[in-house]
């Protein structure tokens, strides 16, 4: 049973299921705190990269950090792994589907494996960290340990630990950030406490059960959701008015408690367009109303169709078609400085471009060619190869921040550059000879 002496004196075996973007800088984190870590994944790729002392992941940060020592374990075979865990963490996906409705699959899928596998006589702590709508770890779980013969609070524990790992970003890794974990066991959830103490050096917030916990987790990231919404939202109506949003934005930022977002093409990411979902979900099955968490989601959405009218209305108006038009996106991941582009809104733009007959290219340093996403566009690997006649910033890499205006300006016939991310020195681009345009402005 995990108590706070055994984790103090780091004798404790901790499992991870699912070495991902969140699993593996996680189990990494608690092999370094010092505990035996043992990591399972379905993935023989994973898991023979892993083996092999070698990153499996696009994140440089673990490049050289795969150990190689008794206290590190990876397999595809939970046999060898799950019987000898007293903490199992599971850091599995919880995408959406198709229709937006949340995909629990990969959660049923981690549970039967784990159930299965347990040594009841250890009452291992099953902890989920992946974000769910409140009610997911039962709803899920608790049939399966039922349908075994195991009995929560007898054979194992459940409790809940939402990741808040964000990706590339150095000071709010796994090391770092404040926990919040929540148990239906007080002692159980008192020695998680203690656990993820070993873990981050941010707080670590006990309370009163799972469900409060998976509620906060999805309410964080509803709540980004809804404030790039309104800013996005104002981004469409300012210049109707004459307005520069921006600048509007920086105006009101002077007041203390103004928060301050910047409107773009869209939101990416497998967190903030997908999390919302989940909530939108529990509140249709609860009977309640979710109308302003279903309408930001909405504005985010459609903000790639918007920007890709604005680009079109804008070009017509300097006298060319959009089946005339090479465009250029610059940036294809769905934020600065990582290759992931999972819900990159640049794809959505680039579809909608495609659909009124513009030829598109892609240049994104960070996303290397095997990574790069077929379809309707053609990757180049130098920005004036396309020789566009517009050019859209969709992700502020600093690759992209640094490019040379002047000389890109000389491989464009056209000429227009348009700021999706409200990033660019709009009088360096017109020295460099730009038209330009920016989301959110006139
Ligand atoms: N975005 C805007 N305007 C903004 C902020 C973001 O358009 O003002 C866009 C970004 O371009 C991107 C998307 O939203 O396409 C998401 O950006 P993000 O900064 O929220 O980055 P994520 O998706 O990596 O969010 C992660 C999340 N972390 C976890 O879920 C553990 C989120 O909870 C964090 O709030 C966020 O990092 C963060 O704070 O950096």
């Amino acid at each position: 049973m995990l108590t706070t002496d055994r984790i103090k004196a780091l004798d404790l075996t901790i499992g991870v299921v699912g070495l991902g973007y969140v699993g593996l800088p996680t189990a990494l984190g608690f092999h370094d705190a010092g505990f035996r870590v043992h990591g399972l994944d379905v993935s023989e790729r994973v898991i023979s990269e892993l083996q092999a002392g070698r990153n499996p992941g696009d994140d440089p940060t673990f490049d050289n950090a795969i150990p190689n020592d008794e206290r590190w374990t990876v397999t595809t075979e939970p046999k060898i792994v799950i019987p000898e865990c007293d903490v199992i963490l599971v850091t599995v996906p919880t995408p959406v589907q198709e229709n937006k409705r949340p995909d629990l699959r990969f959660i049923q899928a981690a549970g039967e494996t784990i159930f299965d596998h347990i040594d009841r006589g250890k009452r291992p702590v099953v902890v989920l960290e992946s974000t769910v709508y409140p009610g997911v770890t039962r709803e899920i779980w608790s049939p399966l340990i039922e349908s075994r013969g195991l009995s929560e609070g007898v054979d194992l524990d459940l409790a809940y630990c939402p990741e808040r790992f964000v990706p590339g970003d150095p000071n709010h890794g796994v090391r770092q950030v404040p926990r919040v974990v929540g148990a239906t066991d007080t002692d159980i959830v008192k020695a998680l406490a203690e656990l993820y103490s070993h873990l981050t050096e941010g707080t670590v917030t006990p309370v009163s059960s799972i469900e409060v916990a998976e509620a906060a987790k999805v309410v964080e990231n509803v709540q980004r959701d809804l404030n790039i919404a309104l800013v996005n939202e104002l981004a469409l109506i300012f210049p109707e008015i004459g307005l520069d949003v921006e600048e509007v934005l920086t105006a009101a930022a002077t007041k203390w408690n103004f928060h301050r977002y910047t409107p773009g093409i869209g939101v990416g990411g497998h967190c903030i367009p997908v999390d919302p979902y989940y909530l939108i979900q529990k509140a249709h099955s609860a009977g309640a109303p979710v109308e302003l968490i279903t309408s930001a989601r909405e504005v985010n959405a459609t903000m790639p169709k918007q920007v890709a009218t604005r680009i079109i209305r804008q070009t017509s108006d300097l006298g060319r078609s959009p089946s005339s038009l090479k465009i250029l996106l610059l940036g294809w991941s769905y934020k600065p400085g990582i290759a992931d582009a999972r819900e990159t809104p640049a794809e959505s733009l680039a579809n909608e471009l495609v659909e009124q007959g513009c030829e598109i290219y892609v240049w994104d340093p960070h996303i290397q060619a095997e990574h790069r996403l077929d379809g309707p566009y053609i990757w180049v690997d130098q920005p004036e190869t396309s020789k566009p006649d517009v050019v859209i910033l969709c992700t502020a890499h600093e690759e992209i921040l640094g490019l040379d205006w002047t000389a890109l300006r000389k491989s464009s016939d056209l000429g227009f550059l348009y700021d999706g991310r409200r990033v660019l020195d709009v009088e360096i681009l017109h020295d460099a000879g730009w038209i330009t345009g920016a989301v959110g402005r006139p």
